[in-house]
Formats: structure tokens, sequence, C-alpha cells
């Protein structure tokens, strides 16, 4: 930074002091402080790249368009914000001893509260999609190996066309979105379709900033959950379908080795009418690694803002 700027003149240090507030005894004082170097960093920001008036209030207007497209929540995965906040919570897990276990990714933008719950196994499409059959099972068990009766899947997925439900009104309510509880064997399974990937939604401010920067906006196909269980860490997590184009190159930086299940596909005849169906199928075996709740590691409930279907 040249010595000359004027950051380090005492009207624009005086002007940051006011602005957090740091000049009075009232409010948050972790608050003011973040926010005098959140705004001193824009300063300089503006300074050392000489940003212009236009190009300032292009990104003001920015701002309040990703607002009301509701897309923040899409621009701050692209931006790698919500991969880092993970990656500050495993290294805090290490640092607490917290190793191994089945591997935490983002929640993503598109979680809505309050799906079906159903004891053991469920079925999370009604029927109406087209799109190639997929059977999902596993354990939840302990990192002794035990498993964990009654802990809870929360599962949560797009169609074929790359779409959740809720956000996706052309969707039933809560389409592809279920909450099983293992059974005794900590075992859960459930019947639903593959998904397709998902791209972000064209003309909108975060394929817009995402075009400028020479990315593309799209993820991989993936199956989102949380689970949980009573004295147990919470699990937010993801699993990639195998062989999709995206795999390795999610915009939204999700994809973790660990997390990449074999994809079994049967077109056995005799396999597929087992099964009451009349096309090829998938199945995918996957099991949760949970760790014991521990006072001294940092909370991984989140508490964040979701939508519930109406
Ligand atoms: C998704 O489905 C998703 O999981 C994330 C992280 C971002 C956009 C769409
Ligand atoms: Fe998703």
């Amino acid at each position: 930074m040249m010595s000359d700027s004027l950051l380090n003149t005492q009207p624009v240090k005086d002007l940051l002091r006011k602005v957090s507030g740091l000049d009075n005894d009232k409010g948050d004082a972790r608050l003011k402080s973040i926010v005098h170097r959140v705004v001193s960093d824009l300063f300089r920001t503006i300074e050392e790249f000489d940003v212009q008036p236009d190009e300032f209030w292009s990104a003001m207007s920015y701002l309040t368009s990703l607002g009301q497209a509701n897309e923040t929540g899409l621009l701050v995965p692209g931006l790698g914000l919500e991969t880092f906040i993970d990656m500050r919570t495993d290294a805090a897990e290490r640092k607490a001893g917290i190793e191994g276990g089945t591997p935490r990714t983002i929640e993503g933008p598109l979680y809505v509260a309050g799906a079906p719950l159903s004891k053991g196994e469920a079925r999370l499409d009604d029927g109406s999609d087209r799109g190639e059959t997929l059977f999902l099972d596993g354990q939840v068990r302990d990192t002794g190996g035990k498993p964990i009766a009654g802990a809870v899947v929360d599962v949560w997925h797009a169609n074929p066309l790359g779409g959740y439900s809720f956000f996706d009104p052309s969707q039933p309510k809560y389409n592809l979105r279920r909450r099983i509880e293992t059974d005794v064997e900590g075992r859960y399974r459930f019947r639903s379709i593959l998904p397709a990937g998902y791209a972000c939604p064209p003309g909108g401010p975060t394929q817009s900033l995402l075009d400028q920067l020479g990315r593309h906006g799209r993820r991989p196909a993936h199956i989102h959950f949380f689970v949980t269980a009573p004295g147990y860490r919470k699990l937010t997590t993801q699993i990639n379908i195998d062989g999709d184009e995206y795999l390795h190159d999610d915009f939204a930086f999700a994809t973790r080795d660990g997390l990449i299940p074999e994809v079994r596909r049967s077109a056995d005849p005799a396999k597929v009418r087992a099964r009451g169906l009349n096309a090829p199928f998938a199945e995918i075996t996957f099991d949760f690694v949970l760790h014991r709740e521990r006072a001294d590691a940092p909370n991984t409930v989140v508490t964040r803002a979701h939508a519930e279907a109406a």
C-alpha cells in the first residue's frame, strides 16, 4: 500500500471509527470490530484498485439484485465461502482430536425443514417423475463401529431436471425430501430416482458474476443429508453420483474423497422384475459414521434460516 494513501489520513481513520461505532460505548463490541475491519477492507480495495464511482454503483445494484433474486445462498458456495467455513470446522475438530467418521460437506441453499418422517425406510418420489430408479441403503454407526438405532437421516435431492421441490413450484410438496429414522440395527433405506446435476439459474445474478469470472455454475448430481442422533455430533454432508462430468468440477466446491460411493447398475430382467420395475435401476450403499457429542468441540448444529413447506 502506498504510504500517501488516503486510508492513512486522520480524516479517513476518524470516519471508519465513527462508521463502526468505535467512538461510542453502546452496541455490540464484536460486531463493531468486524464492521470496522470489513468497511476498512472495502475502502482499501476501492483505493488500491482505483474503483470508479460507476463501478462502485454497479456493485451496489448487484448486491440489491442478489437479494431480490434470493441468491445470496447460491453465491456464498460459489465463492467458496461455505467450503471455507467447513474447512474451519474440520480444523477445529482436528485440534480437538476429532478425526475419521464421514466427512462433512456444505449444506447448500435448498434444504426445506419438516419433511415427512418415517421409520426404517421411505419412498422419496411419487412415481410421477421419469428417471432411473435408485435404491439407497446404509447403516449409521459410531466411530467404534456400533450401530446407532433411532438416528434420523434427513435426505433431500434434485429431480432428473436438477430442480428441488419447494424452490421449483411444479413439484409436489416435499418431493424428494424425507426424514428416515434408523431401525434397531441402525439401518435406513429408501427408494427414489437418480437426480441430475444443478445449474445456477441462467441470467440470474450468481450466474452473471460467474460468467464474468469465466466460470460455469454447475454442480455434479448429488444427494444431501443431515444425520442426527441424540448424543452424537450432527453430520451435514452429501454424496455425489459417480460418473457425472462435473464430479471434480463443482462450482460449489462440495466434492470430497469418501463421498463418492459406487453406483451399482442392474439391467438383468430377473432382478428388474424382482424389484417390481420394468427398466434398469441403480443401487447405492452408503454408511454414515458419527462422532459422539463433546463439549470441547465446535457445535455442528448450525442456526440458519430454512424454508418450511406451507
Ligand atoms: C445446490 O443443489 C446445492 O447443493 C448448492 C450447494 C448450491 C446450489 C444448488
Ligand atoms: Fe443440492
